[in-house]
């Protein structure tokens, strides 16, 4: 059976309710299934508002954004989100257990899935470190464990809903290289068939990805592999280089 989870941008413009000037203009790319697609670009680029249009926690305001063709005003909320898993640049975790906050998108999911889901987002070993286990409780917001166990533990709860696509905003930046390393590894392999948008600040995060855009100011204004990037974009240069 062919792959799901083919991500179509049409020259999409978006502007916030009230606001004058559009964050996004003219916005086209596809993102494939099996591909990863890194999106970078400096702070207040339009990086979030663009993976925040898929999941439609808003509408474009010209353009479409379409899901296996299909355009996401067209479909089910239901069906949004059980085939795209976004982790939010500032992960939420909610009052409860561990296991609660890992089974939010998928109420049915097995133990077994959990531990496989904590595993490949480096969180195992945290989990495993108390003998609450998965019942060990979180507060509100997650605020008694570390920015880097968030991130962790939202990566999972993602992973547990298996979807057709993932969106990571800036999922890797509390964690230290070698462990954004590892757990981009691991992700790969349980990713194979979906497609993964990643959202960076770091460079060493997405110079595999299959196609990085260069976002400025509500533009792309480049698009490329690494090496691409590196001869041919001057913006990209100087991500590097910061
Ligand atoms: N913006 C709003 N209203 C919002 C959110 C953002 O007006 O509710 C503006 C702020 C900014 C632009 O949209 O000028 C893009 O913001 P976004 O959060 O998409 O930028 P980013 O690329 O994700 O920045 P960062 O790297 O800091 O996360
Ligand atoms: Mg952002």
């Amino acid at each position: 059976a062919e792959k799901k989870g083919r991500v179509e941008f049409r020259d999409v413009t978006f502007k916030y309710p009230g606001a004058e000037a559009p964050v996004l203009s003219n916005i086209s790319f596809t993102a494939e299934p099996g591909k990863t697609l890194a999106i970078i670009g400096s702070t207040g680029a339009g990086k979030t508002t663009l993976v925040s249009l898929l999941p439609r926690l808003y509408d474009v305001a010209s353009g479409d954004v379409l899901l296996d063709g299909v355009p996401v005003t067209k479909m089910d909320a239901s069906e949004i989100t059980s085939r795209v898993s976004a982790v939010p640049q500032k992960p939420y975790l909610f009052s409860g257990t561990i296991e609660h906050n890992l089974r939010f998108g998928k109420p049915d999911a097995t133990d077994d899935e959990l531990w496989d889901a904590l595993e490949t987002a480096q969180a195992k070993g945290f989990v495993e470190e108390k003998s609450s286990g998965l019942n060990r409780r979180i507060a509100q917001g997650g605020t008694n464990v570390s920015g880097g166990q968030r991130q962790r533990l939202s990566i999972a709860r993602a992973l547990v809903t298996k979807p057709n696509v993932y969106l990571f905003d800036d999922s890797f930046s509390a964690l230290d290289v070698a462990t954004d390393a590892r757990l981009r590894k691991a992700l790969k392999a349980k990713t194979r068939d979906a497609t993964v948008i990643i959202v960076a600040q770091r460079v060493s995060t997405i110079a595999d990805a299959d196609e990085i855009l260069v976002l400025d100011n509500g533009r792309i204004v480049d698009r490329g592999t690494h090496d691409e990037l590196l001869e041919t974009s001057p913006t990209y240069q100087e991500i590097v280089e910061s």
